[in-house]
């Protein structure tokens, strides 16, 4: 399919809505250069150099700032581009605009910068996905790992797959044009050790590091769930370093559910405290604890909380992913309880940090022991499905009646591998891709 807007030259305000110090116009294509001069009343700009300008309109000075021209193909897009740095005013930034729709520039569409820059090689497709995953990233770990992304880190290691799978297609190949005797055993046995070493379990790791990086981006919702008066709230002040829920000794004190956000080893958090789950008359407290059970019902993690010096409270009835026995400090003594239970204590924070590293592995931090995470559910199912053809194409190769038919498969290994990078046929991955960028990305 061809791009029907790469000829266009496109031009967005690539700073966010709002008031700040500097707001930048972004021009990208063949007339960068022209309409930046045009607007600028200037016949050049120096490559890479921030050029002081003035910037006129049909009705005298729009504004003053700096314009620097980045030359093809040593830019982001790889076209022609010119910055615009202007003052972050959005009236001013949108005359701007305008005035280089009038000159001959196009709107840009969401992440249609970014998409240029796939199309003339300047990042592969987990880059571009990259640069939305970094600007969204809520947490240093998570900003971290999207900057490794963007580094190639990622693309590299599915590269690195890609290399072995022709490297075995190659041999399987070679196999073909020979008869079957003069194929050894030995050889083929060797083949299928190989795609075990150096493929499914290599992707077992990588897969294996999913649910932890997709968590990083996505988040979770935590909710703490137990009788009244067992300390959750005072556990959410704890957790979140927040005094932000009211804590009483009066069973009931919490209500309605109520909602904080932190972070566990660098996952976004929505951890939220619920009412004490009990029987009761109360038209009000009988709400809260539909909402508390409701609450347990929509988290990816309960927490149930229990208080040492009343064995009444050692039972949920909603379901829990983690076991807490508070109030450490009043009952140390060691319980008999059939129930795991961490014990801490909301009041001297003891044990807290046993706890986080406790949720953190429920939320996957263990199992994901390599240093570049799978972040994206796409990757996720582009490396399942090529591990799924290498499984598939491994019985294969014991005979040579069925060696093409594990070819077959181990091309279809390396294009689901492919669409990561966006190798191959990829209008449609970029479509879906790009729809969740921003203007100006
Ligand atoms: N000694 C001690 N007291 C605690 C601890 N945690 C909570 N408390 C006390 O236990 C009482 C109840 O605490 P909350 O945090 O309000 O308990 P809750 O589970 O939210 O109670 P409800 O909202 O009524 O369901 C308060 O008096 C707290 O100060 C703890 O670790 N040690
Ligand atoms: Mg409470």
């Amino acid at each position: 399919m061809i791009d029907l807007r790469s000829h266009l030259t496109i031009a967005a305000i690539a700073t966010p809505q709002g008031r700040g110090g500097v707001g930048i116009i972004r021009l990208s294509g063949n007339l960068a250069l022209s309409v930046a001069c045009a607007l600028s009343n200037l016949d050049k700009l120096q490559p890479r150099h921030a050029t002081l300008s003035q910037w006129w309109g049909h009705d005298g000075l729009i504004d003053s700032g700096i314009c620097i021209y980045f030359p093809a193909p040593h830019s982001y897009t790889g076209e022609d581009i010119v910055e615009l740095q202007a003052h972050g005013s959005p009236v001013v930034l949108q005359m701007l605009l305008k005035r280089c729709l009038e000159l001959g520039c196009h709107p840009a569409e969401p992440g249609e910068f970014t998409r240029r820059a796939v199309l003339h090689g300047k990042l592969d497709l987990s880059q571009a996905e990259a640069v939305i995953a970094c600007i969204d990233a809520d947490t240093e770990r998570a900003a971290n790992q999207a900057q490794r992304q963007l580094q190639g880190e990622f693309g590299r290691k599915v590269e690195a797959l890609m290399d072995e799978i022709t490297g075995f297609l190659a041999h399987v190949e070679a196999c073909l044009d020979f008869s079957e005797e003069e194929i050894p055993d030995l050889f083929l046995d060797q083949l299928t050790e190989k795609l075990t070493l150096q493929l499914v379990l290599p992707m077992d790791a990588m897969l294996a590091t999913a649910d932890f990086g997709e968590r990083l981006f996505n988040g979770v919702r935590v909710a703490i769930v137990g009788a009244p008066n067992v300390g959750k709230s005072s556990l959410l002040n704890a957790l979140s370093g927040h005094d932000r829920a009211i804590v009483s000794d009066i069973a009931g004190t919490t209500r309605d559910t109520l909602e904080i956000d932190f972070d566990i080893h660098g996952v976004p958090v929505r951890l939220v405290d619920t009412a004490g789950i009990r029987q009761s008359d109360d038209l009000i407290e009988r709400e809260g604890v539909r909402r508390a059970l409701e609450s347990a019902r929509q988290a990816d993690l309960v927490i149930f909380v229990a208080d040492a010096s009343r064995p009444e409270t050692w039972t949920c009835e909603a379901g829990y992913d983690v076991a807490v026995l508070n109030k450490l400090d009043v009952s140390p003594v060691s319980i008999q309880s059939e129930i795991p239970f961490i014990h801490v204590s909301a009041k001297t924070k003891e044990g807290l940090l046993l706890l986080v590293d406790t949720l953190a592995n429920f939320l996957g931090e263990q199992q994901a022991t390599e240093d570049v995470y799978i972040t994206s559910h796409r990757h996720r199912v582009a490396i399942q499905q090529s591990q799924n053809h290498i499984k598939q194409a491994i019985p294969l190769l014991g005979q040579e009646a069925t060696l093409d038919l594990a070819a077959l498969h181990l091309r279809q290994a390396w294009s689901a591998l492919g669409e990561i990078l966006g190798v191959g046929d990829v209008e449609v991955i970029l479509d879906r891709v790009f729809s969740e960028f921003c203007i100006g990305k």
